[in-house]
């Protein structure tokens, strides 16, 4: 019987635990995946391409759509050349012209002089990127200022077709934009979209695909158009009584996540990499150059999130040489920076006995709200180098298949056991990118609080950029 207890407890004792570590919502496959993908190309392309405007009203002529030398293999090349994982592309905007012949809508490639009416840039794009081993996805704008239909109750309807349409014809979509725009229709009406109903659709034609918007379902917008995240960027979101658009939550709440969440809803970063979201010629010598590109870089997957950078395609249906060449000093940049871990040689050691800690000079206080010097949450491990090495980031990774769980960190630097810079944040998540001043280290410890007592980092490297990238 004690036996029959004690194992009872045992396993009991195992539950609970299991339990506590698992107190948070975790990633699905799909979204890990995504979390994975890093960096990927945005491409605004439509008749706003060809007015110079930004928002068209859905009265432009569908013959003014004729990208003469329309290529997306070279999209893909570039966007595969630059180092990007997927293209995203805004199969319609809000003035409802379609990039593919939709049986949904009169305003589309098919009504237009572009290849006699033959043309259809989702299937060339689609291809293209099968083609590069890019994923592929849609942004399809519920608003809509041609529709007919547009502010009744049989948009909806529409809008359901037109999704199962593009599902059900272009190969498997990984990511699918929802823009929470909702101003007037052709007839001055607005539309009360069914949010649910989309849901619930993409849900049955395509489990897999992560679909985007202010709140999710399984990405969220990160609260800015200018590709940066929160310095604090937590997975989690509460979405309970919010809708994308001017019902989501506010901004700010977007940018950092909510700590304590109900539901895993990770940030994305969209920005373009010129002033406007489509093409415009008087923007060609605005466009934003490698060490920009850099820094959102840093401040985007550098933060845990993923950025989704706009590269707006010209009136040719070519993507410009400025913006390629762009692309490529990022990504020349981005290899020449990470390509060289400093910690190929180095040694880390788990700290777990207090002795240790009491040993060395570093307060653990700060991390401690309870005031204790060592707390069950604390975590530290030390970083030992070879010998000195100069180092201006260091690159912590949380294992976030098990949660997003730590809370804040401390990095100190030492070199021959004197503390020369301390280093602090909050999160961590999928990746977090710290730059400091460089210095000369021959060792260095990372102290973590975690929520649960976790020790989920999955791994640390270092590196040495160019002085000029250093985050500001
Ligand atoms: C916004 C739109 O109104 C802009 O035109 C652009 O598409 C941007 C990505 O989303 O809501």
């Amino acid at each position: 019987m004690k036996v029959l207890i004690t194992s009872f407890l045992l396993v009991f004792n195992i539950f609970l635990h299991a339990q506590q570590m698992n107190r948070t919502p975790l990633p699905t496959r799909q979204q890990l995946a995504w979390h994975e993908m890093e960096f990927y190309l945005f491409i605004h392309f439509g008749p706003n391409t060809f007015t110079d405007k930004e928002w068209g009203h859905g009265d432009e002529p569908e013959d003014i759509f004729n990208p003469a030398q329309l290529d997306c293999r070279q999209w893909a090349r570039i966007a595969k050349q630059a180092g990007a994982k997927g293209i995203i592309i805004t199969a319609k905007h809000h003035d409802g012209f379609c990039l593919w012949p939709s049986k949904y809508s009169r305003h589309t490639v098919r009504e237009s002089k572009w290849k006699n009416g033959k043309g259809d840039v989702l299937k060339e794009l689609s291809q293209a990127c099968k083609e590069n081993g890019l994923k592929f996805g849609v942004y399809i704008s519920p608003w809509d200022r041609n529709h007919p239909k547009y502010g009744t109750a049989e948009y909806n309807d529409v809008y359901v077709n037109t999704m199962k349409e593009i599902f059900a014809n272009y190969g498997s979509i990984w990511e699918l934009w929802w823009d929470g725009a909702n101003g007037e229709g052709p007839n001055g009406k607005k539309q009360v979209y069914d949010w649910d109903r989309f849901k619930k659709t993409i849900r049955t034609i395509s489990p897999r695909t992560v679909v985007f918007s202010d709140v999710g379902p399984n990405i969220r917008w990160v609260g800015n158009e200018k590709g940066i995240a929160g310095k604090t960027n937590w997975n989690y979101l509460d979405t309970m009584g919010f809708t994308p658009g001017l019902g989501a939550p506010p901004t700010d709440t977007l940018n950092t996540g909510n700590a304590f969440g109900k539901a895993w809803i990770p940030a994305e970063c969209d920005v373009s990499i010129r002033p406007g979201w489509f093409y415009h010629a008087n923007e060609d010598d605005k466009v934003k150059n490698g060490d920009q590109l850099f820094d959102l870089y840093l401040k985007s997957v550098g933060r845990g999130s993923n950025l989704l950078l706009n590269v707006p395609p010209d009136r040719r249906g070519l993507i410009h040489e400025n913006d390629s060449a762009a692309l490529m000093a990022f990504k020349k940049l981005r290899q020449e920076s990470f390509s060289k871990n400093l910690l190929g040689d180095a040694k880390a050691y788990w700290e777990i006995n207090e002795e240790a800690f009491l040993k060395d000079s570093i307060d653990y206080r700060t991390l401690d709200k309870k005031g204790s010097v060592y707390s069950i949450n604390t975590q530290s491990f030390l970083v030992q180098l070879p010998n000195p090495r100069q180092v201006n980031c260091i690159v912590l990774r949380e294992a976030i298949h098990l949660g997003q769980t730590i809370e804040n960190f401390k990095i100190v630097l030492f070199n021959n056991n004197l503390s020369v810079n301390e280093i602090s944040g909050t999160t961590i998540g999928r990746k977090r990118i710290v730059t400091f001043p460089v210095q000369t280290i021959t060792s260095f410890k990372v102290i973590l609080k975690d929520r649960f007592g976790n020790d989920n980092v999955s791994g640390v490297s270092a590196y040495l950029l160019d002085e000029k990238l250093v985050e500001k």
